[in-house]
């Protein structure tokens, strides 16, 4: 009897941890804000920016304008999950370092450090990567940072248990960072987009065509490089009043149309939205392969995996968001 009952508690405390592990790997973060700091001016203007007056602390200290150049991106990190993570590292093929930095006082001089064991964000609560503060520092960049374009950075957090120690999973999420010349104004984060994704144009993914992808759908078969056609998926939650997504523009696609998919006598067809796509308060809504889409065409770029692009979304109530939207192909990950 008393084996029995062993046995049987043995089996209740294996449900527990497959029921715990399963509900960290469903972690969700809100990622909202998200920018990086422009290394030169924008497109016609020319030559570096003024780096004492526009920098942040952290580009001064970086050395910003030096030939290997350094930048630096800021976000709001939410968990609204019940148990808390860490980020504790992130990667862009950007820049060839990438720290955790925090920015601390020391003698009244202000000095940047690592973040050694990473940066916690507790259960229910949020932390903000800003100027002079946390930040997500990008050294020996591959690249200029011009205003309008954006990178795609994964973050990798790992999962902790209630007390705080490791959970021993890590759960990479990937996000698009919007460069931009100058701190944006705060803006109200009551829309969040997650897992913002937009499809590559490499050959190699045709195979993996979605229909709004298929040469089937309105003769759209360019897939491939500048003039194809691409899409951008994402969950939109809105926390606010209801409202509307009502358009989008990209300087990598001449024409942006938000875009449903539905059946005409057994043919599946995609046509825009005329009113726009709705976003009932409180409710999530999702675009995502085979239904709302934000169709990017007459591309003037190839979408190549490990790039972002920036994507500005506008909405009924007036809002303006500048979105970065990486370009990868998550089709393999819902
Ligand atoms: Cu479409």
């Amino acid at each position: 009897m008393r084996k029995l009952a062993f046995v049987i508690g043995v089996f209740v405390l294996m449900v527990l941890v497959s029921v715990s592990v399963s509900a960290q790997e469903a972690t969700e973060l809100y990622i909202t804000g998200a920018w990086a700091r422009a290394t030169v001016a924008a497109p016609g203007m020319g030559g570096m920016m003024e780096a004492t007056a526009e920098a942040t602390p952290e580009m001064r200290m970086g050395h910003m304008g030096s030939a290997d150049g350094v930048s630096a991106a800021y976000m709001m990190i939410e968990n609204p999950g019940s148990l808390p993570v860490r980020l504790v590292s992130a990667a862009t093929k950007a820049a060839e370092l990438v720290e955790i930095h925090e920015i601390v006082m020391e003698n009244e001089v202000m000095k940047m450090r690592p973040l050694e064991s990473g940066l916690e964000i507790p259960a229910g609560g949020s932390v903000e990567l800003k100027p002079g503060g946390y930040h997500v520092m990008l050294m020996e960049l591959t690249q200029a940072f011009v205003p309008g374009k954006a990178i795609s950075l994964t973050l990798t957090f790992d999962l902790l248990k209630a007390d705080g120690t490791t959970s021993g999973t890590t759960q990479d999420v990937v996000i698009g960072v919007p460069i931009l010349a100058e701190m944006p104004m705060a803006t109200p984060n009551d829309l969040v987009f997650i897992n913002a994704w937009a499809r590559p144009t490499a050959a190699a993914m045709m195979a993996e065509a979605t229909p709004e992808a298929t040469p089937a759908m309105g003769g759209m078969g360019h897939m491939g490089g500048a003039g194809g056609v691409s899409a951008a998926y994402m969950q939109i939650l809105n926390r606010g009043a209801a409202d509307r997504l009502v358009s989008a523009s990209t300087d990598a696609a001449a024409l942006v149309e938000i875009h449903e998919i539905v059946m005409e006598n057994e043919v599946m067809k995609m046509r825009p939205l005329e009113n726009g796509l709705e976003l009932p308060s409180g409710e999530r809504v999702m675009l995502k392969p085979g239904g709302y889409h934000i169709m990017l065409m007459e591309l003037t770029q190839a979408l190549v995996p490990g790039d972002a692009i920036a994507l500005t979304l506008t909405f009924e109530s007036g809002t303006e968001v500048l979105l970065g939207v990486p370009i990868y192909d998550a089709m393999g990950m819902e």
